[in-house]
């Protein structure tokens, strides 16, 4: 039996537990794992030299694929390089399971090359950090690393989703013979069932009475998975009661019947007194992460009587410094228990229409001005991003890169019709570092057409996305090629300083052709508005190829257009 059987035997347990991606990176130390994952016939490993982008790959397959996605490195520097896909699957709730190869630890820090303080090295950005032990003769020592494989990888699929950080020395040899078979052995499969939540029955009852007692009733969801579940509940929701639902595109609830997408809009430019009367006396919130600026501050300083956070389990952030009451249990719970209850008073239910009212007269007048904002003088940014939403596929992923690509697709929404339209968003740490890589990394899992949205300074910086041996025929990308970081002149504050070009916006030459060129891409250039609607066709016809659009614009274009567009929305008000 080879000295490494119980390391081998770990490709086996992830197996049983169905971990069937794996995304390894090179090196000499994680061999052994290597060798286990790669000869593995149900486990289908993949390989990317860059680390970093490694890391977001095995991000999007994992939120593709709902596993955790085994990701191996080698020992030293390679290891930090995960750290920003780690801390983005830690704030976002995507599981992975993170397999750090190590030197044995008596040869830390003796100048023994790649040698680097591993152990805990993630920090609090993963649910937990196991060390295995660097010899296996003993019994006890097969047993814990089988013991703790099991335990990280139940802990990674429990709520709140996320990352844990095995960190597995290895003593030399690391290679087997050539001609030494690898066999995998019966391994013991510790099973966990995911924990159910759900409230007692008492307090489900003091939550119907207590919910009478409001008449101002809002919800707010932050960024969540596609659910076509909790998408139909809430809906049955909303049609016993008269609520009003705010979410932006990250949310994925844009197939519901008159959802508030456009809050961030008009919060931004409605009076103190409108505002006044949007203030809710009751909150109830779920998801993660609200794009909103505009609703942020909106509800801090508005604050609701009550609030109410719906989430299974794991710490809540108060977002809105507004929260009362945690809820342990899902949003799928909460709405099927409201569904079945229904307010009998009258007066009380027409109050609440009112204020529901209020919400919808917001969001079509900010609807009205949008249709009729463009055409604009100038081609920019928002306009391309509204006729590359409305030209996307059916059943579709929808890729939204940090920072204004996010923002603009969130001015212009989804509409009720797109259904199968998904959304994905790296906003767990808003990073531009791992954008393209975590769509690649979907592309990957599915033969959806997958679009992403991008900037250029996000696109150029996750350029490693496309450098590995891997075809992506299902995506496109849209580059928003400003030359430099738009965002910093958009938002107060930098955009008017004299270090605003350089120590901000940080101008760059570059465009797509040459990369396109590298990578045996499409590259479809758009240079003036007229091409748009042939480009987008040929663009999102998915006919094998990897296909880039650019669009190349200068910041003050998208700058102007942009102020444009807010004044119209202010203007609205005045009519
Ligand atoms: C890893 C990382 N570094 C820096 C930032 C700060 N940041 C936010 S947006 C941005 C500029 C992005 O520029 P670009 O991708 O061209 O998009 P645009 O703003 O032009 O839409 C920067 C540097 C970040 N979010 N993540």
């Amino acid at each position: 039996m080879s000295r490494y059987q119980p390391i081998y035997d770990i490709a086996e347990l992830c197996s049983r537990k169905e971990l069937f991606n794996a995304v390894l990176c090179p090196g000499s130390r994680c061999a052994p794992l290597a060798i286990a994952f790669g000869r593995h016939e149900k486990i289908r490993a993949r390989t990317f030299s860059d680390e970093r982008s490694a890391g977001f790959i095995a991000l999007g397959m994992a939120q593709q694929s709902g596993r955790p996605t085994i990701l191996l490195c080698t020992s030293g520097t390679a290891v930090y390089n995960f750290s920003p896909a780690v801390a983005e699957a830690f704030f976002n709730q995507v599981p992975l399971l993170v397999f750090t190869a190590d030197r044995p630890s008596e040869w830390i820090a003796q100048h023994d090359g790649q040698t680097i303080y591993q152990s805990e090295i993630f920090g609090k950005h993963v649910k937990k950090s196991f060390q295995l032990p660097q010899d296996y003769d003993h019994p006890d020592s097969q047993w814990a690393i089988n013991r703790i494989v099991n335990e990280a990888i139940n802990l990674s699929l429990q709520e709140p989703l996320g990352p844990v950080h095995i960190n597995a020395p290895f003593r030399e040899p690391l290679y087997p013979a050539q001609d030494e078979l690898i066999t995998y052995s019966e391994v013991k499969n510790i099973e966990q069932q995911k924990t159910c939540f759900d409230l007692s029955e008492r307090h489900k009852d003091s939550l119907k009475e207590e919910w009478k007692t409001y008449h101002n009733i809002l919800i707010v969801a932050g960024q969540h998975d596609y659910d076509n579940t909790t998408i139909a509940a809430l809906q049955t929701f909303l049609n016993k009661h008269n609520v009003p639902v705010v979410g932006d595109i990250i949310c994925n609830l844009h197939p519901l019947d008159n959802l508030i997408q456009h809050a961030d809009l008009f919060l931004g430019q409605a009076s103190a007194d409108i505002k006044k009367s949007l203030r809710p006396d009751l909150l109830v919130t779920f998801g993660k992460s609200v794009l909103s600026k505009n609703l942020k501050s909106f509800l801090r300083n508005n604050p609701p009587k009550s609030h109410w956070h719906i989430q299974p389990s794991g710490s809540v952030a108060d977002t809105f410094q507004t929260l009362t009451q945690v809820l342990n249990t899902t949003p799928l719970s909460f709405f099927t228990l409201l569904s079945a209850h229904s307010n009998a008073d009258t007066f009380e239910n027409q109050r609440q229409n009112n204020y529901s009212k209020l919400w919808e007269i917001e969001e079509r007048r900010t609807l009205r001005t949008l249709d009729d904002f463009f055409p604009q003088p100038d081609f920019a940014e928002l306009e391309l991003v509204k006729e590359v939403i409305h030209a996307l596929p059916e059943n579709s992923n929808l890729h939204l890169a940090n920072s204004m690509s996010v923002r603009y697709a969130n001015f212009i929404g989804l509409v009720t019709g797109q259904k199968g339209v998904t959304v994905f968003a790296n906003r767990g740490t808003s990073g531009i570092d791992g954008c393209t890589s975590t769509t690649v990394g979907h592309c990957l899992l599915n033969d959806k057409p997958n679009i992403l949205i991008t900037g250029d300074l996000a696109f150029f910086y996750d350029r490693n996305a496309f450098w590995n041996n891997y075809a992506v025929p299902n995506l496109r990308i849209v580059v928003l090629n400003n030359h430099g970081g738009v965002i910093f002149k958009m938002i107060d504050g930098p955009g008017s300083l004299p270090e605003a070009d350089e120590y901000f916006i940080t101008k760059q030459k570059l465009n797509a052709a040459k990369l396109c060129e590298e990578f045996g891409f499409d590259y479809l250039k758009l240079d003036i508005r007229r091409k748009v609607k042939n480009l987008l066709k040929d663009f999102m016809d998915f006919d094998g190829r990897t296909k880039i659009l650019e669009l190349e614009t200068d910041t003050t274009v998208n700058k102007k257009v942009f102020d444009n567009f807010k004044q119209k929305i202010k203007n609205s008000y005045e009519l």
